[in-house]
């Protein structure tokens, strides 16, 4: 991990998402006894098989317990969630798109972020001395047909180059490296930012805890957040990530696809990269 000036805990990035996400919530979703019923009993039926099939012990449910006490003291449901369960709900609910695959949401998304662009040109939110090598990302989102879709909207939200996501580490400016940017009369858009670093989901929190029980790593390869939608087009959420990645191979999330690998290559006036990515949307 890159040496920061600040120390982000587990517990401040936890609570934040927990209220951003109760916050979101309509409330619960309308699923009918029948569904609930098997649902629970079925994950309940799984629970119990393992615990058959590896005799788990008094000490070994205690810690389980004890454990699952401290994910919500510490307010990690979200991050435990989406780290380790969300990919296969979007898996399941995805896979019909023709278009572009799309990825997991993560913990960290932050709705309504500030229009940044003017001619689908835009540059994000960023300090005066961001760190990071400074990155253009271009492209052009269009329907199934290859017609392009003007006035696209396209959300995208990233950790700066020490891995920090602003509004889940203390000390970043509000919108640091979030912003919306409204694609060009062809459905085009140049977005400019920098390079994220490798994210490292928290340590000392109760996934942390998981993690270094287990014996695995807590990173994520470097990626970018996006939300890219459309009028009568379903919303596509997806994550890019940059080859070469140390955890491209052993995402903690599992949320890497060789569809969304980017291809930068160095910028023509020797500043930085430049990324070419298109997107297409499937209709609603
Ligand atoms: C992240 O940045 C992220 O994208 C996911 C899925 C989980 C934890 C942190
Ligand atoms: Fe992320």
């Amino acid at each position: 991990m890159t040496t920061t000036e600040f120390d982000a805990k587990a517990a401040d990035s936890g609570a934040g998402a927990t209220a951003a996400f109760l916050n979101k919530q309509g409330g619960a979703a309308e699923t009918p006894p029948e569904r609930v019923s098997q649902l629970a009993t079925e994950v309940l039926t799984a629970v119990h098989d393992v615990i058959r099939r590896h005799r788990v012990t008094y000490p070994e449910y205690d810690a389980l317990k004890s454990w699952m006490i401290g994910v919500g003291q510490d307010g990690e449901w979200p991050l435990f969630l989406d780290v380790w369960v969300e990919h296969v709900v979007e898996d399941v609910n995805n896979a019909h798109h023709k278009g572009n695959k799309g990825t997991i949401e993560g913990p960290y998304y932050v709705p309504d972020s500030p229009v940044v662009s003017e001619n689908g040109k835009g540059t994000l939110p960023q300090r005066a001395d961001e760190a990071g090598t400074p990155l253009l990302f271009a492209g052009q989102v269009r329907d199934l047909d290859g017609a392009p879709l003007p006035g696209a909207k396209i959300e995208i939200w990233h950790a700066d180059a020490h891995g920090f996501y602003s509004q889940y580490a203390p000390g970043l400016p509000e919108w640091n490296l979030r912003g919306t940017v409204v694609a060009d009369g062809e459905g085009r858009f140049e977005i400019t930012t920098v390079r994220p670093a490798p994210y490292m989901i928290p340590t000392d929190g109760s996934c942390g805890k998981l993690i270094s029980a287990a014996g695995w790593h807590a990173w994520r390869p470097a990626h970018l957040h996006l939300k890219v939608s459309a009028p009568g087009k379903d919303q596509l959420t997806a994550q890019l990530y940059f080859p070469g990645d140390a955890h491209n191979d052993d995402d903690i999330a599992s949320a890497v696809k060789p569809e969304l690998m980017l291809d930068p290559q160095p910028a023509a006036d020797g500043n930085g990269e430049t990324v070419v990515y298109d997107f297409v949307l499937d209709p609603e």
